[in-house]
């Protein structure tokens, strides 16, 4: 099997197709979870998987599942390759798709080649990994993993004010299946690195070996609405201003941190909304990580501190709600080494690595041995249109991938 390799040109069509699926007026891709968009998304999957000639399974939680077994190796729990189809606002066409559609052409071309693994292999694509409209970020693969009661996650309200549960309904991917109900001998995840690491260091692939932790809350500032014109600057209880200062804080520390610290505010709103009036609340969300547990309670007891004595400075009331927290994770070092070995013997340079983004792989590992693998990300970016990946890189992961789950069925 190692000189086995994917069907590039029907991976990259692929790609390219499914990031055609559910663009808005603006062309913009929004494949936000359980949204019409996103059943596009899922549609196009399920019929791949079909032609495929796997098994398809959706779990309560809208988790998809094309299954390939066999009589001799039902019994055995299975290899499972994966991510997440759901996208950001105006996203790219890579992040959570690649992974998914090359665990499908690995398992495809896997097939095709006549490999009789000694058990089952599994793509999953699971719900909400962005956590976009429905907080927490990793939902899907949450409750699969047992972290997150399911009747809970199903009663998760969006920021539309959807109910994640109605919605999966509404879109035909309520699933039959308890979450679980697979649990996997191992898992690999292959993912766009979304970061400047691969690029900045011209190394192909990276194996990840670890992933931070992630502090998401909802800040809810009240003051006082009042005229813009009549109202003295020492009079004023401005939750705009307020939220500013926030803002500023969490930059600068992040900034100035020792550790690898990040924190951004990617949503706000201001009530009442109005050009001359003081705003009188400020609703923003927090994103703050860091590789180190320890390092990232500090930066969060160093917010909530700043949020106190701001509460007191500027005469408002503060509060803040949890949205998600996940510590940092450590994945299985016996498949980052099956990881490391497939680049080298693919002549591939490789290096190990963290994950700053958050992946189903994480919840993943809670209960299966678990790795990722990362191919470079053009600039860095993602998390927006321009986000990209050459084609000869794409095929590379995608064959490393192959290459690690052959060896993870092989027994
Ligand atoms: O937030 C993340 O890191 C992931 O994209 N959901
Ligand atoms: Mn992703
Ligand atoms: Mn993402």
């Amino acid at each position: 099997m190692s000189n086995l390799t994917v069907d590039a040109d029907r991976l990259l069509r692929r790609i390219e197709e499914l990031g055609s699926l559910g663009r808005d007026a603006q062309g913009r891709l929004v494949r936000v979870a359980a949204s019409d968009m996103d059943k596009l998304g899922r549609d196009r999957l399920v019929a791949w998987l079909e032609e495929a000639g796997l098994e398809v399974a959706v779990d309560r939680i809208g988790n998809i599942f094309g299954i390939w077994r066999d009589d001799a190796n039902a019994g055995e729990a299975p290899v499972m390759l994966g991510s997440h189809i759901d996208t950001v606002i105006d996203a790219g066409i890579y992040d959570g798709c690649y992974g998914v559609l090359a665990g499908l052409e690995a398992i495809e071309s896997l097939k095709e080649a006549g490999f009789a693994p000694a058990r089952p292999l599994v793509v999953a694509a699971f719900t909400n990994e962005e956590g976009v409209r429905f907080s927490p970020d990793m939902m899907g693969s949450l409750v699969f993993a047992g972290g997150r009661d399911l009747e809970e996650a199903l009663a998760s309200v969006g920021t539309d004010g959807a109910v994640l549960g109605k919605e999966l309904e509404r879109i035909g991917y309520a699933g039959r299946h308890a979450p679980g109900f697979l649990k996997p001998h191992a898992y690999v995840e292959l993912h766009v690195e979304q970061g400047p690491v691969l690029e900045r260091e011209g190394i192909a692939i990276g194996a990840v070996e670890n992933l931070q932790g992630i502090s998401w809350q909802r800040i809810t500032i009240d003051g006082e609405a009042n005229h813009a014109g009549t109202t003295p600057m020492r009079m004023r209880r401005d939750a705009g201003v307020a939220a500013a200062r926030v803002i500023g804080f969490l930059a600068d520390r992040a900034s100035a941190s020792p550790t690898p610290t990040v924190a951004t505010v990617g949503t706000i709103a201001f009530e009442p909304n109005a050009i001359n009036v003081i705003p009188s609340r400020a609703t923003f969300t927090i994103d703050l990580r860091d590789p180190n547990e320890t390092h990232l309670r500090e930066q969060e007891a160093a917010l909530a501190a700043f949020l106190d004595n701001l509460a007191a400075s500027a005469g408002v009331t503060v509060q803040a709600e949890s949205l998600a927290r996940f510590e940092p994770v450590s994945f299985d070092a016996g498949i980052v080494s099956l990881i490391e070995d497939g680049a080298r013997a693919a002549g591939l340079s490789c290096r190990r690595m963290t994950s700053g983004a958050g992946h189903d792989a994480q919840m993943i590992a809670r209960i299966a041995p678990s790795a990722m693998i990362f191919v470079p990300s053009r600039g860095g970016i993602s998390h927006n249109p321009a986000e990209f990946t050459v084609p000869e890189d794409l095929v590379a992961g995608a064959n490393i991938l192959l290459g690690v789950a052959a060896r993870l069925a092989a027994d």
